[in-house]
């Protein structure tokens, strides 16, 4: 490159996310949201040679999980859920005469994006996912912003990310479902909206909740329970990090040969 140093650093910054921006445009898998769930789905649907990326309206990623319980900085993990945090390398630590153990709310979202950046996966910070593409009875890709363009309410177009299949993993607001629903009444979504605190129902539902919701269309992590109906359940993960994996074996199943 020639030219002023100024000119280089823009001309190197504008043609790199062209070319980043380019591989992004037609995916395997569009992940909304980058809570653990998200993140943990990102991680095994990449380790399977998958096209994915994760979109996160914030600039960091992680969700709800920084802050951990009330601002102190440990989160609670069940077991199976632990074997999934000792894969991504996070340190756990029992708690005596339970199946619980406690780690650390800043390791666990830190490594969870290592993980499924290592994996192969891309984490886009800063997008807003407003809208999804539709097609004949199918999901078939997201609609995208940037965020501080939708906070400042500018009208100002999207672009779209096609995809082969879309993941909700947007937490408790369950927003790409919620507008699914909301734009297309048609499609007889019903989204029941989240229930009071209950730990152990909470946990136990997610599996269950975890599904295709419309075809091209799955929900992840607390999504699942805000669309299903079900249970808060604060600041254990267990289900974040099983539902999130048991989404990335369901959309491997159909895609890996
Ligand atoms: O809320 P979040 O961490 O979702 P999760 O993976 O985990 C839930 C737990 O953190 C916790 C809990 C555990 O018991 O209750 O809350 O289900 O992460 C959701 C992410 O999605 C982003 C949001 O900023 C957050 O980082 N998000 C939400 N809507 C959009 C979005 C959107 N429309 N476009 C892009 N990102």
């Amino acid at each position: 490159m020639s030219g002023e140093l100024e000119e280089n650093i823009s001309r190197a910054i504008l043609n790199a996310s062209h070319k980043y921006w380019d591989e992004l445009l037609s995916l395997d898998v569009a992940i909304c949201g980058s809570g653990p769930s998200g993140l943990t789905a990102a991680k095994y649907l990449a380790a399977k040679g998958l096209k994915v990326a994760v979109f996160e309206r914030h600039l960091s990623f992680g969700g709800g999980t920084w802050g951990g319980g009330m601002g102190y900085p440990e989160i609670v993990v069940e077991k199976p859920a632990d074997e999934i945090l000792r894969e991504f390398g996070i340190k756990l630590t029992p708690v005596k005469d339970t199946e619980l153990y406690t780690t650390n709310s800043v390791e666990v979202p830190a490594k969870l994006s290592v993980g499924a950046l290592n994996a192969g996966a891309k984490i886009v910070t800063g997008i807003v996912v407003e809208d999804v593409v539709l097609r004949e009875n199918k999901v078939a890709g997201i609609v995208i912003n940037g965020y501080p363009i939708e906070k400042a309410g500018l009208h100002i177009d999207p672009l779209t990310i096609m995809a082969k299949y879309v993941i909700d993993a947007t937490g408790h607001e369950a927003s790409i479902t919620n507008i699914l629903a909301g734009k297309n009444p048609e499609l007889d979504i019903k989204v029941c909206g989240e229930k009071s605190m209950w730990a152990e129902k909470g946990e136990e539902s997610l599996l269950t909740n975890m599904k295709e919701i419309y075809p091209g269309l799955f929900i992840v992590g607390m999504a699942a329970s805000a669309v299903c109906g079900s249970h808060r359940m604060g600041a254990i993960f267990g289900g974040m990090y099983l539902s999130g994996k048991k989404c990335a074996e369901e959309i491997a199943e159909k895609l890996v040969k």
